[in-house]
Order: structure tokens, then sequence, then C-alpha cells
């Protein structure tokens, strides 16, 4: 390399390290609830901040900026808060910071978040197979008819000939279609259905069951349930894994792809799915359409009944490709989750003792919940069902043992937002690929946990999940393409790519942050030393961060529904104090520390409020605080010294947050 080449190299390099420094304002980029918490967040140390009315450029609240997390262990960041909640009226904003540096615009309603799932449920439509897109529907992102021709068994499959599997939803960046993701991405839909009816998404969304008198997300998912039910062996019950060509296409329209496309072994993580979804399909369609509705249910026993004859897992070990094939493998060695989560639903659609036995008998198999749920593991999704189950001979007992387990898992989770810069609740090691999804998933646990307990902590805690997809993150930007002013541009999706339009096809979430970096671009960008939220490129090639999923749109859309208050029948007005966040003491940081340490705490409202250090025989070593204070957030010293002024040992210590209403203990670490 010779040296002007360098020069210009090192040049560069400082371009890049300038513009990453810049200061910058995250806001939900979408908007905010006006009767509910409001928080933006920035890395710069700016004192004060205004929210400034778009319509006449006036500054309708002023707040302080508060120092939130130093070193933000998630994102790198200092991490600093502007909490608006208190302003409560409708509008166009953006928020200025006292240095001039400003937000990029939002808004303030009741029905911002139905943009969100209706454009996410719009990006369902958009993952349609074997059918023409109409212009009409589509605009520039029609297409025609595509994957039409049946497909063939392959010859490990119990299938052999073709079979007519026309249909369904392409289930990522690729034009394979998976069993189990479509029936965990429809579980959603049906969940919104069939527990908050009052928020399903209109009939007016464009897709070419608008104004036929049905919720279009029904008919949007019954889209892939028909193709569901193709994918059923008519002599087992057993249901057959996947419908994909043997490798990845590359970047065609899917009108344009021609590869010939195999079905795969019958598996039993996709027969117990496909049992559990239909079932749950026929609750919610049978006040629709009864027909429909009761083929769900005799399919769905049907499979159960595989189930019954195949007690270990199908195939042994769990599905795994063929040699010849390098299309997505979803590899599930579990099938008992996938089997409780069939029970459960068979068991609310029919009320038959042996789903109720079976689901008794198998759901402390191991710890209750492990983890919000995914595509590999549907426990939660049964857990919620027998939560919420209406039939009178479930078990009064199991249902609270569950509940408890949820109520425990929720409040860690809240724990786990309280400690990141953003208030995401994912750990380090959870950002791993597809990380968007996991923080949404946890959000859909937060929900109905908030509808069993009332704890507004935990409908925060949801909240602050769908603000970090909507750009309250380090990127500045939404992970969803089409929606706010920094969205994805370059997703990992072959239409998008191949299209020749500009845009990307709207309304799909990208997998998100990937600290474990598996593809080539994030290895190219990152390393193992970068902040785990930093962990994501814009970039087509970044399959690993970039690339969208039906099953990670679904959870999109449930979360954004919910929190459509606009037209959702449940006033959280009528839940006692549901405007605030309960009192919050975060963890000291640095911890340990050896000269002096911040602990942040939040009011939610003016109380008597002290702040002592203990040592842990239960002497005060020191009283830091005891004062009267208004809402907000506070920062508060500590420099390891006593009441006398004298630096006190090394070693465990307890700090204390007490307001009148509530108490709070900690452990924080000093080393001389
Ligand atoms: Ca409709
Ligand atoms: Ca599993
Ligand atoms: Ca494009
Ligand atoms: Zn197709």
């Amino acid at each position: 390399m010779g040296k002007v080449k360098q020069r210009a190299l090192f040049f560069l390099l400082i371009i890049t390290i300038v513009s990453s420094a810049q200061s910058t304002v995250f806001v939900n980029q979408v908007g905010y609830l006006p009767d509910h918490l409001k928080m933006a967040y920035t890395d710069h140390a700016a004192e004060s901040f205004s929210l400034i009315d778009l319509t006449n450029n006036r500054a309708v609240f002023s707040g302080e900026v508060v120092l939130l997390k130093e070193n933000d262990p998630s994102s790198g960041l200092d991490v600093y808060l502007l909490d608006f909640s208190g302003f409560q009226s409708t509008g166009r904003f953006k928020i200025r910071l006292n240095d001039g540096e400003e937000s990029v615009p939002f808004e303030i309603s009741d029905s911002v978040f139905s943009r969100v799932a209706d454009r996410a449920l719009k990006g369902l439509y958009y993952q349609r197979c074997g059918m023409t897109l109409e212009e009409a529907f589509a605009g520039v992102f029609n297409h025609g008819t595509c994957h039409s021709a049946d497909a063939i068994g392959h010859s490990t499959c119990e299938h052999s000939g073709y079979l007519n599997v026309r249909g369904g939803w392409h289930d990522a960046g690729d034009y394979g279609k998976y069993v189990a993701p479509a029936a965990h991405a429809l579980s959603y839909l049906l969940m919104l259905a069939e527990y908050f009816p009052s928020f399903l998404i209109s009939d007016r969304l464009d897709i070419p069951e608008s104004g036929n008198g049905i919720p279009d997300m029904l008919d949007e998912a019954r889209y892939e349930l028909q193709w569901l039910l193709t994918m059923q062996d008519a002599n087992s019950g057993g249901v057959f894994f996947k419908v994909t060509t043997k490798n990845f296409v590359g970047y065609v329209m899917p009108h344009k792809s021609f590869d010939a496309r195999y079905l795969y072994q019958i598996s039993s993580t996709a027969t117990a799915d496909f049992a559990a979804i239909m079932a749950r399909a026929y609750r919610v369609y049978k006040d629709y359409d009864s027909t429909f509705a009761s083929q769900c249910l005799s399919a769905a026993q049907h499979a159960w009944s595989y189930l019954e004859a195949h007690p270990a897992i199908v195939p042994d070990g769990g599905f795994q490709n063929p040699a010849d094939t390098k299309t997505g493998e979803y590899g599930d060695a579990d099938d008992g989750d996938e089997r409780l989560w069939a029970a459960a639903e068979l068991f609310e659609a029919t009320a038959a003792t042996e789903f109720n036995d079976y689901f008794l008998n198998h759901y402390q198999d191991e710890e209750i919940i492990q983890g919000p749920a995914g595509w590999q593991y549907v426990k939660p999704l049964a857990l919620i069902t027998y939560l919420k189950s209406a039939q009178p001979t479930a078990d009064e007992n199991a249902r609270n043992i569950i509940q408890n387990a949820l109520d425990d898992y929720c409040r860690n989770q809240v724990a786990i937002a309280d400690e990141d810069g953003f208030h995401v609740a994912l750990e380090g090691w959870e950002y791993y690929w597809g990380s968007n999804s996991v923080a949404l998933n946890k959000a859909l646990i937060l929900i109905f946990m908030f509808e069993e307990t009332g704890k507004k902590e935990y409908f925060a805690t949801a909240l602050h999940q769908l603000n970090y997809i909507l750009g309250c993150n380090a990127h500045n930007m939404t992970f969803v393409t089409g929606l706010g002013t920094n969205a994805p541009r370059h997703i990992h999706h072959s239409p998008s790519i191949a299209d020749g339009v500009q845009e990307p096809v709207p309304g799909l979430m990208a997998g998100g942050p990937n600290k474990y970096l598996n593809d080539l671009v994030l290895q190219l960008h990152f390393n193992a030393n970068t902040p785990p939220a930093l962990c994501y490129v814009d970039d087509q090639e970044s399959y690993a961060s970039n690339e969208v999923a039906v099953y990670w749109n679904a959870p999109l859309i449930f979360v954004g529904a919910y929190f459509n208050q606009g037209r959702g029948p449940v006033s959280l007005d009528s839940q006692p104090g549901s405007r605030d966040l309960s009192l919050f003491l975060a963890q000291n940081f640095p911890n340990p520390f050896n000269n002096q340490t911040a602990i942040v705490f939040k009011l939610e409202e003016r109380s008597p409020v002290t702040l002592e250090v203990f040592d842990m025989r239960g002497e005060k070593v020191r009283a830091l605080l005891s004062d009267v204070r208004g809402p907000g957030y506070y920062r508060i010293i500590w420099d390891g010294k006593n009441g006398a002024g004298q630096v006190v040992a090394s070693g465990l210590y307890l700090y204390r947050l007490k307001t009148d209403r509530r108490v709070i203990v900690k452990k924080i670490v000093f080393i001389r």
C-alpha cells in the first residue's frame, strides 16, 4: 500500500470516528401515548431539554437531562434520560437540548401505534406465496404468481410424488415455508383475536379481503392456516417439516424462481405446533366460519393422534437437513414444549380430560419458564393459554403455580430493563440472532401479566421494548422498514433486493443486533469487544442482523396493536396509578468501586425519601439523603466515607432507598 493511499485511509478513519461520536437524541420515531410514560435518551451531556410543538415551533414542556447510565454495558454509551411523561397533550413534536441538538419529529396520540400494527400486518401480506400480488394492494411491490407448482417429496420424506402445498407466507428473506415458525407466527395473531378481540386490526388494510366484513388480521392469518393444512400427511396425521428448494435461490423475484421445491420429513415438533395452532384457530374462527373452524379442529385432533402413536421425538434427535439440502434447519432437539402447547390448546378447544391430564402431568417436567417464546421454545404460549383458560375443569392450583412463575419472570425482566441505558429487557448474551423479537416476546409476557396483576411496571417495561424497536436505541433508527425517519433500507430480503424499487418492502422488522457475529459483514464491522447492542448493520448481506421473518413481525403486530390505545377496550386509566413507573432504584455504578460511586433512583410521586448505606451487621454507615423530593430521576454520589468522614473498610455494604410507600435495598462493594 502506497503512502498516499495510507494517508487517505487515515483521513477516512478520522471522519468515521468523528461522525460516530456525534451526539444524538434518541426518540421513539413513531411516537408516544399521551397518558403514559414518554422517555427519550441522549448520549450528550446536556443540562436541559425542551419539547417543541412543530405547529408553532414553541417550547411546550421542559425538563432536566439526567445521567441514567454511565458506560451502558449494552450500548457502550453514557446514556442520559429525557423524561417528558408529565406532558400529556397530543400533536407533533421534536425534542431540543439546551445546546441546540434536536431529535427527529414524532407524534403524541392515542392511536399512534395503530400505524405499527397495520404496517407490520401488511408486511405479512407482502410475504404471501402462491398468488399474484396485485398492484391495487401491493403498489410498486406487486409481482406475478409465485411457487404455484406442486412440491415433490424428498427421497427422505414419507411422501413420494407430488403434493399441492401452495399458499402461505414466505418465511423470511428467502422463499422457504417452514411449519414450526409459521405456527409460531400465527400464535400472536390468534392470541390477539382471542384475548383482545377489540384490538383486532381493521377491515381496511388494503389487502384483497379488505371490506369483506371480517377483520383483516383474521383474513391474513387464514391465508397461512390454509397452507398449513396442506402440510399434514392425510394418512398418519403427522406434519411435514418444511417445503423448500435444496439450496437458497439467491436474489431473484419469487415469480422468477423456478427451482424444484421439496417436501421434507414429518417431524413431531412440526406436528405438535400444527396441532396447537389448529386448535386455537378452531376457537377463533368458529364465530366467523364454522365449517373452516371444524376442519381446523379435526386436523388438530388427527395431529394429536400421530403424537400419541409416536411418544418419542420424530425424527430421532429432531429434524436435520439431508446432506443435499442447505435451506433453513430450525434445529430443535426437544419436542416436550411443543407437545405441551398442543395439549393446552386442545384442552381449551375441547374440554377433554386427556388433554388436561397431559398438561398437568408435564408442565412441571422442567423449570416452569426458561425464557420468552420462540420457534424453538413455545412453552410460554402453553402457559398463557392454561393461565387464561375458560374451562371450568382447569386446575386452580396449577394456574396459581403458573401465575407465580410468570410473575417472577416478569419481575426479573423489569429489573433487567431498569439496569439498561435504554430500558431494554435484554441481558448481554440475549443479543443473539433475532434479538429484536426476543425483546418483543418478553413484552408479550409482560403485557399478559400486566393484565393479570395490574402491575404498572409490567406495562411500562413492555412499552419500553416497543420504544427500543422504534428508535430508542444506539442506532437512532426504527428497526422496521417504512416506519419513522431513520428506518432500515437494505434488509436481507430477496424481493426487496431484486425488485428494482429503491425502497425496501415496507412493514418488515429486521432481526436486530447480534453479538455472536454470525455473518461476514458483522465480523468485518465488529469484534468480541463491541458492546452487544451495537452489533447491527443495515446491509443486505448481513443476514444475521438484517434479515426479516414472519415470526419476528408477528410479535410486533401483537405489541403494536396492544398499545394502540386509541381503539382498545381497556382504558388503562381505570387501573390505579397506571400512568407512572413504580419507584425504581438502579444498581450503583461503578460497582465494585474505590473512589466514588453513583446511585440513580426515580420517584413516581412527591414523597419523603431517605437513602442510607448500611454494613452487613445492619449498622448505619452513612445517610446520603433525607429530604422531600418531587417526581423525577435523581443521582446521588457516595464517596466511600462514613458519617464521621472516615473511609470505610473494604467489603460488602447495602444501600436502602425508602419512600412513604416502598423500600428497596441493593448491594454495593467497596474496595480500598
Ligand atoms: Ca377483511
Ligand atoms: Ca422445542
Ligand atoms: Ca428494492
Ligand atoms: Zn412464493
